[in-house]
């Protein structure tokens, strides 16, 4: 591969084996999101935000607002303000500010900005945190030139998708495994790829990595484990989803894994205290925002709407019997690595592994039934 390619017109079968099942970055034309209301409804005539409707249709929404010019550890310094006082100041100008994270699909108003491509649709983040949690991973950016996002890796290794309302994004995008090039001594990684200390960074120039320019009303799919930094060429807003289906759950629960063995090692003074393996637990989920146990909890509720049947929200593609197949396998083969972790035995008072076993047991009456 030597290129981020830009597709046009694609089917949902394509953009599986394609993308999908190949953890390839793709942009898709504008003709994907061209019946989006947000695309007339949030921007002008002249393609610039229209800051007077978006503080009409959102007028106490709180958001949480990135100040470029200042980091914060990996990020940027955040505050907390009013919609309408962001899109002031933005109007203004002299700071790079950058509206971040906008839940906006949580907002009072009932305004169907968009509607979610059928490529995307067999999103199991966000049916699992809207279903249970009461939360979600969906949402709004918006910034003017140079407001920026630092080189990150999208939480739980999820996929992200990412279209713009109006505006352009330069996007560096990073394929998988390299991190060593981009991690310090210390184990940091580097917060700008664009500007950096080559002695703290010294093999960073071997970083092998795709540079694209995304237009308005054009959808950038991020694979699962790509790193990527994002900077906005012009006055922006986009519409993003964190997701995750069948093709990075084993990726998923690698990063977990991962992630608790880091977790351990820097624990690893204590290892001798009771409890040790659910301390260990509790660390986990406040450093990645996940747990063993809410691992499990994500992909028994999964596996529960396939045995089920309740698929409803997604294209068709994915609710055909081989889809469904597949899905079930993948989700029961990483039941059987989670079975196999002997972390497992030790944590949630020893519950899990009866609890995966009966599950297991659930999915493979159902494929043998089809
Ligand atoms: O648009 C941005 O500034 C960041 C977007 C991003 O990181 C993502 O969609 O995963
Ligand atoms: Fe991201």
């Amino acid at each position: 591969m030597d290129h981020i390619e830009r597709r046009d017109a694609l089917t949902v079968k394509e953009f599986v084996e394609c993308y999908l099942e190949a953890n390839t970055p793709v942009v898709l034309g504008p003709e994907f999101t061209r019946h989006w209301a947000a695309l007339s409804d949030w921007v002008t005539s002249s393609g610039t935000p229209n800051f007077a409707r978006l503080s009409a249709l959102y007028p106490d929404d709180l958001v949480e607002v990135a100040d470029c010019d200042t980091a914060y550890f990996s990020d940027h310094q955040r505050t907390t303000m009013r919609l309408s006082e962001f899109l002031e100041k933005w109007q203004k100008g002299g700071h790079r500010l950058y509206c971040k994270d906008w839940h906006f699909t949580r907002s009072p108003s009932e305004f169907q900005a968009f509607l979610l491509l059928p490529h995307l649709s067999d999103d199991w983040l966000n049916t699992y945190y809207e279903g249970v949690k009461d939360d979600d991973y969906k949402f709004a950016y918006m910034g003017g030139e140079g407001t920026w996002t630092a080189f990150h890796e999208d939480v739980f290794r999820s996929y992200s998708w990412s279209a713009n309302i109006c505006g352009s994004k330069q996007w560096i995008l990073v394929p998988p495994e390299q991190n060593d090039l981009f991690t310090d001594v210390n184990g940091h990684w580097v917060h700008n790829l664009l500007d950096y200390d080559q002695k703290r960074f010294p093999r960073l120039h071997e970083l092998k990595k795709f540079d694209v320019v995304q237009g308005p009303g054009e959808t950038m799919f991020v694979p699962a484990g790509w790193w990527h930094q994002v900077r906005n060429l012009e006055d922006t807003i986009s519409i993003n989803h964190n997701w995750a289906n069948e093709f990075n759950l084993q990726a998923m629960y690698e990063r977990l894994r991962h992630d608790l063995e880091d977790v351990r090692r820097a624990l690893s003074d204590v290892t001798a205290m009771d409890g040790f393996e659910d301390h260990v637990q509790v660390v986990l989920k406040a450093n990645s925002g996940m747990d063993f146990d809410g691992f499990f909890a994500f992909v028994e509720y999964t596996a529960k709407r396939y045995l089920t049947g309740s698929l409803s929200a997604v294209d068709s593609y994915f609710t055909e019997p081989e889809s469904v197949r597949r899905a079930l396998n993948r989700i029961d083969n990483v039941l059987m690595q989670l079975g196999n972790e002997p972390t497992v035995m030790l944590i949630s008072g020893g519950l899990l592994p009866e609890k995966i076993s009966g599950l297991r047991v659930a999915i493979k009456n159902s494929l043998e039934v089809e």
